[in-house]
């Protein structure tokens, strides 16, 4: 089925690097369609590097532009909502997103990966171990590399990370596996609630041959609908993809089978060795042998700003991880802990809506103290008796540095969003590892 048949006049709803690789996919590969680039922000990023050909314009919508399009593809952080998306669909004008059109084009494998959390490390993890088998892979999507970036590479099998937002604009997407690794609280201030939030990922399932699930999260099996597709599953019991217990260490298992000792893996954390429990199952569900890529796995250290120790000195160590931008992530962080002194955490920026008791179980059987800061600073300082609350992270760094010693942690996790103070959880993240790199030498002396 050719699906651009007729499309003669494309609206990119929304710049950033998903509106570029748009203009630049659709250049080369459909010449003859007009391009012009809608971005309701006045200085949208990427606008230097548009081609001087592509009309743009921004710091609002178009709707005269809108009403003559053909097809409208949009940015994953437009919600289709927006009334005038939601009008020009009701007005018969498809409108899809960047996965879409990757999905009309390409013919080689896929691996899709939803979730609420470990999307990325289980992406990349999944592309290092499939590199290490002898495959060409391209990997990409939510992770930072727009899908249609890939597309050059004419690799052998295609590792997508896809966020729920992009998802709501994907129908045809066929892949060998799709993932959804588990669902908690996210993004509340563009969806109607949970299940709303639940059904946009489940999206990952419509065209796929396995649906990789989590045992221990029922929200991420698949609906009736999708009655064709294979199910598998991973969890913490000795099941499927599992995990068991040989003489006392816990070990990775395929269907009963011994992989690897969850004590040999670099990558730490419980939560760290669902997520290569996951990358072992998508390779094999691909017929891929993930035997040839254990050392991969094994030397795998995880991405930057994912618990990720940025600075020890005099016995304190200092953790950035920037990416928690939701409650389970910072739960996540916290469970795997055991601290002998105390734990200064730092929470706040964009809540997005969210329920942060969860939080406070927790916290009282650590010795903490919260520091709160940014824009809702003030919905975490309830949590813990021993709160204190700064405007910045620089504020709260200075102030704590004098006080600490010899066992120490200083952790980012901030279970928000980040753009009240920054551009995105990467400078965020980039600003407190500079600061830890320089505090810490002042520290415990
Ligand atoms: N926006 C407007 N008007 C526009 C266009 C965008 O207001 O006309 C705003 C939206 O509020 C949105 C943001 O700008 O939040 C997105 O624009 P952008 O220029 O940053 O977008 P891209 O650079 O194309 O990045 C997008 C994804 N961003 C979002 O989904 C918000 C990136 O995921 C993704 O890496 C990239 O495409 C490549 O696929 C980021 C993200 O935060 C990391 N994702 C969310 C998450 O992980 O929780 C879903
Ligand atoms: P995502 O791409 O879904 O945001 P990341 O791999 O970037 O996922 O990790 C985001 C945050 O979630 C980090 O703080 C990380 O430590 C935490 N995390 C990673 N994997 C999991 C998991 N399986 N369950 C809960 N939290 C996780």
């Amino acid at each position: 089925m050719n699906r651009w048949q007729g499309v003669k006049q494309v609206i990119v709803a929304g710049l950033g690097i998903t509106g570029l690789s748009v203009v630049k996919y659709i250049r080369e590969n459909h010449p003859t369609v007009e391009i012009k680039v809608i971005d309701t922000r006045a200085n949208p990023p990427g606008q230097d590097a548009l081609p001087s050909e592509v009309e743009l314009f921004s710091g609002g919508w178009n709707g005269d532009w809108l009403a003559q399009a053909d097809l409208i593809v949009c940015n994953p952080g437009i919600a289709l909502a927006t009334p005038e998306i939601a009008s020009a669909k009701q007005q018969g004008i498809r409108v899809v997103g960047d996965i879409e059109l990757f999905a009309w084009h390409n013919e080689k494998p896929v691996i899709a990966i939803t979730g609420s959390n470990g999307k990325s490390t289980v992406t990349d993890l999944t592309g290092v171990m499939a590199k290490a088998a002898g495959l060409v892979v391209g990997v990409g999507g939510n992770i930072g590399v727009p899908a249609l970036d890939l597309l050059s590479l004419e690799a052998d099998l295609y590792v997508l990370e896809l966020s729920s937002f992009q998802l709501e604009t994907t129908d045809s997407l066929n892949t060998q596996v799709s993932a959804f690794l588990n669902l908690s609280e996210d993004h509340m201030d563009r969806y109607q609630g949970m299940d709303d939030y639940a059904l946009a990922k489940k999206r990952i399932f419509c065209h796929a041959k396995y649906a990789l699930v989590n045992r221990d999260d029922k929200q991420t099996y698949p609906d009736g609908e999708h009655h064709d597709i294979q199910l598998a599953t991973f969890g913490f019991n000795n099941r499927e993809f599992g995990m068991g217990s040989i003489d006392g260490q816990t070990w990775l298992m395929d269907h009963g089978c011994p992989v690897i000792a969850a004590e040999e893996l670099s990558l730490v954390g419980r939560h760290n060795w669902s997520n290569a429990l996951v990358a072992i199952a998508l390779l094999k569900l691909s017929q891929i042998d993930y035997k040839k890529a254990l050392l991969a796995l094994k030397n795998y250290t995880g991405l930057t700003h994912r618990c990720q120790v940025v600075a020890k000195y005099n016995d304190i160590t200092w953790v950035n991880d920037s990416k928690a931008t939701n409650v389970a992530s910072t739960l996540a962080a916290l469970s795997g802990l055991s601290l002998t002194g105390r734990l200064y955490l730092l929470v706040g920026g964009v809540g997005k809506g969210a329920d942060f008791s969860e939080l406070q179980e927790p916290l009282t059987s650590l010795n903490v103290q919260l520091c709160c800061f940014g824009e809702d600073a003030a919905q975490f300082m309830p949590l813990h008796s021993n709160s204190v609350e700064f405007s910045t992270i620089e504020q709260a760094l200075k102030t704590i540095t004098p006080q600490l010693s010899s066992g120490d942690m200083v952790m980012l996790s901030p279970a928000c969003a980040s753009f009240d103070q920054f551009a995105n959880f990467m400078a965020r993240g980039d600003h407190f590892t500079q600061l830890a790199q320089e505090y810490s030498l002042k520290a415990g002396n």
